[in-house]
């Protein structure tokens, strides 16, 4: 049978684990409206109180909350316990604008690593395994995340976090590890750093990869297991739930499980917020069941995505979700960072350029381009090629600062970008992720 972590919880009867959800579901209304005005606020409003929530089944009747929630209330507006009780705060991988900040209490860091700690054993990980955590630490969620988990499963922990590629390489052979967690492409680019230094994937001992935090296809993970000599498997979260290890894939890498002990998963239309039934493609929205400092009721991912329920063969119960298929709201997640058009907008305006931009995300080999082509005044368009190309490198700058990835700046002649008459299409996704 399966490697667990929690093997009651990850292979319970369906009924037994409505039971725990129905209990802890009541709890946690209770919890977060007696403690967060802001909430106590919304409900009133909808006219539904804690007493009307009494199963699962009444799931529906709660107010949906939104990320525009989340910086409306920033920084404290939904802190469900004094500061003094939290011990750790996160946050999302934009950079700009109000951020969306979560706090965690002791308990709160404890059941997300035990969510982390179920991923990784679930792709076979033991207190053997050598684990090379090379996600982002920092208030991002992946390095946390994952190390915790390594921690709880009693693997050696790497804690490298992200960049420099050799000497990664350098650790990985000289300590031998066996299990990778980082982005899917990040992890192609060590696979083509490893092949540029002449060293083929059986020189190096990893057995299984764990990449999440950004969208990718089957093709990708068919090419990072040849390059890396592993198997790769998928891993969800987002920061506002608590970061990855909201679902997790396992052996059959066919979708991953939801810890629906923990976090209770619906997909609804996103026009009309109508609960649709199993199987049908629409908005991931989860409710937190045992949350402490930051419990969210009905958040909206703008996650799109498919849940299914099947006998999974690696003996889990855990309701499983499809890959996210994209976003219904228009942030770009590029080389795993969370941009917003708005911002390179801003940036631009603020530069003394025209809007008039198009903004092309593509895929060289696996890894993310950003090409933003803004278009010059006449004025600014006589400069000599010299200054405009120093105007292109100053920008870039500026862009680097605002989004913290490095765009490639084009500036391009006056009316060369197509205007448009009903809603401007500004943004170019070349990538064929979802096909
Ligand atoms: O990306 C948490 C994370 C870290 C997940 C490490 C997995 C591994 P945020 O920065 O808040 O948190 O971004 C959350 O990223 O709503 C999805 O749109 C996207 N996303 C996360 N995991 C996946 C995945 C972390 N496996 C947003 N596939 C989410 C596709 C993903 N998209």
């Amino acid at each position: 049978m399966g490697n667990y972590y929690q093997q009651d919880i990850e292979t319970m009867a369906p009924e037994g684990l409505r039971a725990i959800q129905s209990e802890r579901l009541l709890k946690q209304v209770r919890h977060a409206y007696d403690n967060v005005a802001y909430y106590r606020e919304m409900m009133d409003k909808k006219g539904v109180s804690p007493d009307d929530i009494k199963s699962l089944d009444d799931l529906h009747k709660l107010p949906f909350l939104t990320k525009a929630d989340l910086r409306e209330a920033y920084p404290y507006g939904l802190l469900a316990k004094p500061l003094s009780e939290c011990v750790r705060i996160q946050s999302t991988s934009g950079t700009t604008g109000k951020r969306v900040v979560v706090f965690y209490t002791a308990h709160d860091v404890d059941i997300w690593e035990q969510c982390c700690a179920r991923a990784i054993m679930a792709v076979g990980g033991t207190k053997e395994d050598v684990v090379q955590v090379c996600y982002g630490y920092g208030l991002f969620t992946g390095g946390a995340g994952l190390h915790g988990g390594s921690h709880k499963v009693g693997s050696l922990t790497l804690p490298m976090s992200s960049g420099n590629t050799e000497r990664q390489i350098q650790f990985m052979q000289d300590l031998g590890s066996t299990i990778i967690c980082c982005t899917p492409s990040y992890a192609a680019y060590i696979g083509e750093t490893l092949k540029e230094m002449g060293i083929s994937p059986d020189d190096i001992q990893l057995k299984a990869g764990i990449f999440g935090a950004e969208p990718w296809t089957e093709e990708m993970r068919r090419d990072v297991e040849k390059s890396l000599g592993l198997k790769a498997y998928d891993i969800y979260g987002l920061t506002e739930m608590c970061g990855p290890g909201v679902a997790f894939e396992c052996e059959a890498q066919g979708g991953m499980h939801i810890n629906e002990d923990y976090f209770i998963p619906e997909i609804i239309d996103p026009d009309t917020g109508e609960v649709l039934p199993e199987g049908a493609k629409g908005e991931l929205v989860f409710t937190t069941l045992d949350k402490e400092a930051f419990p969210l009721l009905r958040y909206r991912t703008r996650d799109i995505c498919v849940l299914h329920r099947e006998k999974c063969a690696c003996g889990r119960t855990l309701i499983k979700m499809a890959k996210p298929m994209g976003r219904s709201d228009d942030m770009l997640i590029i080389r795993g960072v969370n941009v917003f058009p708005s911002q390179i907008e801003t940036v631009l305006l603020e530069q003394g350029y025209t809007p008039n931009y198009r903004i092309e995300v593509d895929r060289a080999g696996n890894n993310d381009t950003l090409d933003i082509y803004v278009e010059l005044t006449s004025e600014q368009f006589s400069d000599t090629v010299r200054a405009i190309e120093q105007k292109e490198k100053q920008l870039a700058a500026a862009m680097k600062t605002m989004l913290g990835i490095n765009p490639k700046m084009h500036l391009v002649p006056p009316k060369s970008i197509a205007r448009s008459e009903g809603k401007a299409v500004r943004v170019v996704d070349k990538r064929k992720l979802h096909d």
